[in-house]
């Protein structure tokens, strides 16, 4: 075989491709087929890897946003020596196999985000490369460029109509994210046929309006041309570059290149062996690749591991110069830095009045950031409502980078998927904010950071009815339910100061799950005996004299004031209840069964539950449900709890 080994080693991605899909009978060949030059030549010739350490802070980031082309992604980890094997690769879509239908993040080494909603990698990668130019900025110093690396993201057409990669590239754009490398597979076609019949602007063009450097690659099997365009795109220093790569999905497959059947189902035996004869293949037996390849793939990893060795020196060279940079670098990549939050006399400086517990957040946000140098993070558009701007720690842009205030502009979504990227570069704790109303634009991507198990922690204010005048369109209702049902998702909603600084210690603190803090516009008053029992999620936060209470009244967030208000009343007409404070319903089913049953016992069967929002999901825990079930009103919050029911007088009524 006299080949190139360039173009057996493309050749290899599709054939591995294709077998595995083929013999999964599922899963997605036309980009892999379409995409493999490009995604060989950046892999081979440009990405800044090591495969032996696939989390060197210092690696190139590679995000596959079509994620439906996973077959991709795991051909490149094959092949360039992630210890995906070929076991695996036959094991394409099968239960525990490390080749699940779309990339999953902590599931396979290598990937880098979990990808399949279309467009959530754009957003995450911009949160990568904002990472990256913060990190940069924090870090590095003349002849130290110890934070250095692209970002690169690979999506198709379904990527670029998603509205998310608007939000995200805008964004992009306006921050001169200039590290990061959108590679466009453009082939005209997703699953309905070709894109025109829903989908005709340039994408060039919007791309340069949002300030973008543009380029285009007319053929996609042409890899000097890629390479060529890589090398332009990382040359420019100033802004974000877009590539776009004229692609044919399912590409080298006679009977399916071009057409909208190749793009999600396998090609079939007869058509694979078409593309076999039509690659000039030399091995006919599924899966099995040429030497030469394999010895190909491996001078390339060999070529890359001298990077990190390189990085490595740098390193130690930098913490000799600069012990006190050392000391923040390990700082930055510390997991337990919040473990001493309690341990911060101010931490636990209670008001003596009522406050907000928005305004609560926002105070402790400002201990949290003296104490946790690399909290990061910021609001759509609302940090003077959510409280979340960090004084005195500056603003991130283009011009000043350093600064630790993230502007996402009106752009929910993309903040969300953005926060999530921040999260995955590491090196960052995180946090995202907006009302608490519109969790609903930022649900999709709050999803994704459960899935893929990663701490990004959502600042969710002006939690209720008690929004008052704005009205129903910005008052929660459902959303406190939804987020509940969220697997591997915890939502805090918070009585007062005390147990908003729990909720912050459990957010700060968690390492595989991401936290929600849902906070009040209004004052709330501080109760006695709140705060580290939040840490349960639910506790009891005032009991009843007797041994068996009389009843049990269940509460969260502003209701607890009125919990304990009908406590007392209900007291004095003989009828002794137990409050207990439920801020976090999630955390309080991880909780053993005793504990569980020591704070709602079996026998006390006289229960109920307030809160100004959906009753759905609290019939599990009290027989009467105070709560809403429509939508609010346009009103003072005062009256709405009035004429909602969400009353002492509701409660005292349905106990005694
Ligand atoms: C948010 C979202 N909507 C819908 C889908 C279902 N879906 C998967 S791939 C696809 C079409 C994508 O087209 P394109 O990006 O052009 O991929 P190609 O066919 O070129 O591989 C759709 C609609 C999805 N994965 N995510
Ligand atoms: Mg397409």
């Amino acid at each position: 075989m006299n080949e190139h080994p360039d173009k057996l080693c493309v050749n290899a991605i599709r054939i591995l491709s294709a077998d595995a899909i083929q013999k999964a009978n599922s899963g997605h060949p036309g980009l892999p087929l379409g995409a493999a030059p490009a995604a060989y030549e950046l892999w081979a010739h440009h990405l800044k890897i090591n495969p032996a350490d696939p989390n060197w802070a210092d690696r190139d980031r590679f995000i596959l946003s079509g994620g439906h082309g996973s077959m991709l992604l795991y051909s490149l980890l094959h092949f360039f020596g992630y210890g995906l094997t070929i076991d695996e690769i036959r094991n394409f879509r099968q239960l525990n196999s490390l080749t699940p239908g779309h990339p999953e993040y902590r599931h396979t080494v290598g990937v880098e985000a979990t990808t399949g909603p279309l467009g959530a990698g754009m957003g995450m990668a911009v949160g990568m490369a904002i990472a990256e130019k913060h990190l940069a900025a924090i870090f590095n110093k003349e002849d130290y460029p110890i934070v250095d690396h692209y970002t690169y993201v690979l999506g198709g057409d379904g990527c670029m109509m998603e509205g998310i990669s608007y939000e995200a590239m805008s964004l992009a754009g306006t921050l001169g994210l200039s590290k990061l490398i959108v590679l466009y597979d453009s082939n005209n076609i997703s699953i309905e046929g070709n894109t025109n019949i829903a989908f005709r602007e340039n994408v060039s063009d919007r791309f340069k309006a949002f300030g973008f450097q543009t380029l285009l690659v007319e053929d996609g099997e042409d890899i000097e041309a890629i390479g060529k365009a890589i090398a332009e795109a990382k040359a420019d220093t100033e802004r974000p570059s877009f590539i776009e790569i004229k692609t044919k999905l399912g590409a080298g497959c006679p009977a399916k290149e071009g057409t909208a059947s190749a793009h999600g189902e396998p090609l079939g035996e007869d058509n694979i062996k078409a593309l076999r004869e039509n690659l000039g293949w030399p091995l006919e037996e599924s899966f099995a690749i040429p030497d030469e390849v394999y010895a190909h793939y491996d001078e390339l990893v060999n070529e890359k591991l001298t990077a990190e060795k390189e990085w490595e020196s740098l390193f130690e060279k930098y913490s000799n110069e600069f012990p006190e940079m050392k000391k923040l670098w390990d700082e930055y990549h510390d997991e337990d830095i919040a473990e001493k939050l309690y341990d911060i006399d101010e931490y636990n400086r209670i008001p003596d009045k009522a406050v907000a517990t928005r305004s609560c957040s926002g105070e402790i946000m400002n201990i949290i950031k003296d104490q946790i140098p690399n909290f990061f993070g910021g609001s759509a558009d609302l940090s003077p409502s959510t409280k979340t701007y960090l004084n005195d720690m500056g603003d991130f842009s283009k011009e000043t980078p350093e600064g630790s205030n993230m502007h996402f502009g009106v752009r929910e979504l993309a903040m969300a998927a953005i926060g999530n990227g921040l999260v995955l570069h590491g090196g960052l704790k995180v946090f995202v904010s907006t009302f608490f109303v519109f969790s609903d634009y930022v649900k999709p991507m709050a999803r994704l950071s459960a899935l893929m198990g990663i701490p990004t922690t959502y600042v969710l204010t002006h939690d209720s009815i008690g929004v008052g005048e704005d009205g129903p369109t910005h008052q929660p209702i459902e959303q406190l339910a939804q987020l509940r049902a969220l697997p591997n998702f915890y939502v805090f909603r918070p009585c007062d100061y005390a147990e908003t600084a729990a909720a912050w210690y459990h957010a700060l603190n968690s390492v595989s799950a991401p936290t929600a803090l849902v906070l009040s516009r209004q004052n709330l008053p501080q109760q006695e005996g709140s705060g580290k029992g939040a840490l349960k999620g639910g506790y009891i936060l005032s009991d009843s004299e007797k041994e068996v209470p009389d009843g049990i009244i269940i509460a969260t967030g502003s209701e607890v004031a009125i919990a304990m208000e009908a406590k007392a009343e209900l007291k004095e007409n003989g009828t002794d209840v137990r409050v207990v404070s439920m801020p976090c319903v999630d955390l309080f089913e991880d909780q053993s069964e005793d504990y569980k049953r020591s704070v709602l016992p079996e026998e006390v069967t006289n229960r109920v539950s307030v809160e100004a929002a959906s009753t759905f999901g609290w019939s599990k825990y009290a027989s009467k449900n105070i709560g809403m079930t429509s939508f609010g009103a346009s009103a003072p919050a005062g009256l709405l709890f009035e004429k909602f029911g969400i009353t002492k007088d509701a409660i005292v009524e349905a106990l005694q």
